[in-house]
């Protein structure tokens, strides 16, 4: 079966979205989702400019070799952009060699594992009593894990803390990047207090878990990680800066609370050091920016050998089609954990008619053949790109931290 024409198409139903249509010449499509938020353009010229030239006339079946193909052909392996791409490609293609078997992809990849897949979603407030009517109302809807964030008083709100980031844009898109103010010696003992809060009212029964969005230091985050013992999280997220590695063994040292890392990976490169020394619990890639569904397997039967578990990164900003790739995987291996679900603008819905669903608390699959989701490229006509950073983060001296 061969590639006839690739399409990209970048379109802005709340979030921009580049997404790859592939054509073959036995009349099968597919789609991937190639999305970098706030760098959505790089991809899409690296698909256009680059990668679709070399992929016409090649056998669309050939899912790894085609991988092989744009990962060691290219000479500059890895990095964000190259992975999306990668990805994008790579998700088309799964998604036709699905539909050529007649099979929702979870069956390709080895079948069930489970029946549902378990979601956490998002609460934010600007005090810890806003946050906890949040998860409150949250748990009333049937949800078995919450993730909680609180903003700190006296600071302007900072990235997910604002109202429900369900329906809303989050609040995070901007046309140039919004400078956040961070403090760590007012948040760090704010957070017990806020889960100490949480568990008088909602008991430990629901898995409650918390980003710190790569904004302490090991020994900062060890102290939390202490301090949190006695609530039970299910995780602490991203809880320093990731690419040294390194550094989570500090942090393991000190705490038993269970670590989570990884929305920002995108190899399995990234992640050995994590691995093999047993530093994390969840890994956090996803199929867009960790080399589609190929590039996600790899990285998820590595970690299951040394006791990590699953948790693809799911926030708006990964795509309708991505999020299909990740509920397939999520099904069909031995160590997931979770899978993040931020929820879609009913614009972006549109846009992508898909046959995943959720319901209080847990995603399916759906028994389309492929992956699942369609794009509907009239209604991506009528939501052009618009340029959209995400947030910087600043000391309250000015100086630029991590966020
Ligand atoms: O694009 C960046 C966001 O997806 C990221 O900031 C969200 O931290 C995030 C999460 O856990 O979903
Ligand atoms: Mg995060």
């Amino acid at each position: 079966m061969k590639i006839t024409d690739i399409k990209v198409i970048v379109a802005s139903p709340g979030r921009n979205f580049v997404t790859v249509k592939v054509y073959t010449d036995q009349g099968l499509t597919g789609i991937g989702d190639g999305t970098v938020n706030g760098r959505e353009l790089s991809v899409a010229s690296y698909l256009k400019d680059h990668v679709i030239p070399t992929l016409i006339g090649k056998d669309a079946l050939r899912t790894e070799d085609i991988w092989q193909y744009l990962y060691k052909g290219a000479y500059w392996r890895r990095g964000p952009i190259t992975m999306a791409a990668i990805g994008a490609i790579d998700m088309a293609l799964w998604d036709i060699k699905a539909k050529a078997a007649n099979m929702p992809l979870y069956q390709l990849l080895g079948g069930k594992s489970r029946d549902k897949v378990m979601v956490y979603k998002h609460v934010g407030g600007l005090d810890i009593g806003e946050v906890v009517e949040g998860v409150v109302a949250m748990r009333e809807q049937g949800l078995d894990a919450i993730r909680a964030q609180v903003s700190i008083p006296g600071l302007p709100p900072i990235y997910g803390t604002g109202p429900s980031t369900d329906q809303a844009a989050g609040g995070m898109i901007h046309p140039l990047p919004n400078e956040e103010v961070w403090a760590t010696h007012k948040y760090l003992p704010l957070v017990p207090k806020l889960f100490e809060k949480l568990r008088d009212a909602v008991g430990y029964d629901v898995h409650l878990l918390h980003d710190v969005h790569h904004r302490l230091t090991p020994i900062e985050a060890a102290r939390l990680g202490k301090d949190l013992e006695p609530f039970r999280l299910f995780w602490l997220e991203d809880a320093i800066p990731a690419e040294l590695q390194e550094g989570f063994r500090i942090i393991r040292q000190h705490t038993t609370q269970p670590l989570a890392v990884g929305e920002v990976f995108n190899s399995i490169f990234d992640t050995t050091t994590l691995i093999t020394e047993q530093l994390i619990d969840y890994i956090r890639v996803t199929s867009v920016h960790a080399g589609g569904v190929t590039g996600l397997k790899k990285i998820f039967d590595f970690a299951s050998i040394y006791h990590v578990r699953s948790a693809c990164h799911g926030p708006m900003d990964v795509s309708p089609v991505a999020m299909g790739c990740n509920i397939h995987v999520d099904v069909a291996i031995n160590n997931f954990g979770i899978q993040e679900f931020s929820g879609y603008t009913e614009a972006t819905h549109e846009m992508f008619p898909c046959s995943w669903s959720y319901d209080r608390g847990y995603l399916q699959p759906g028994e389309a053949p492929g992956h699942g989701v369609e794009i509907d490229e009239k209604v991506a006509e009528k939501y052009p790109y618009a340029p959209a950073y995400l947030p910087v983060a600043r000391l309250e001296d000015g100086t630029l931290t991590s966020w």
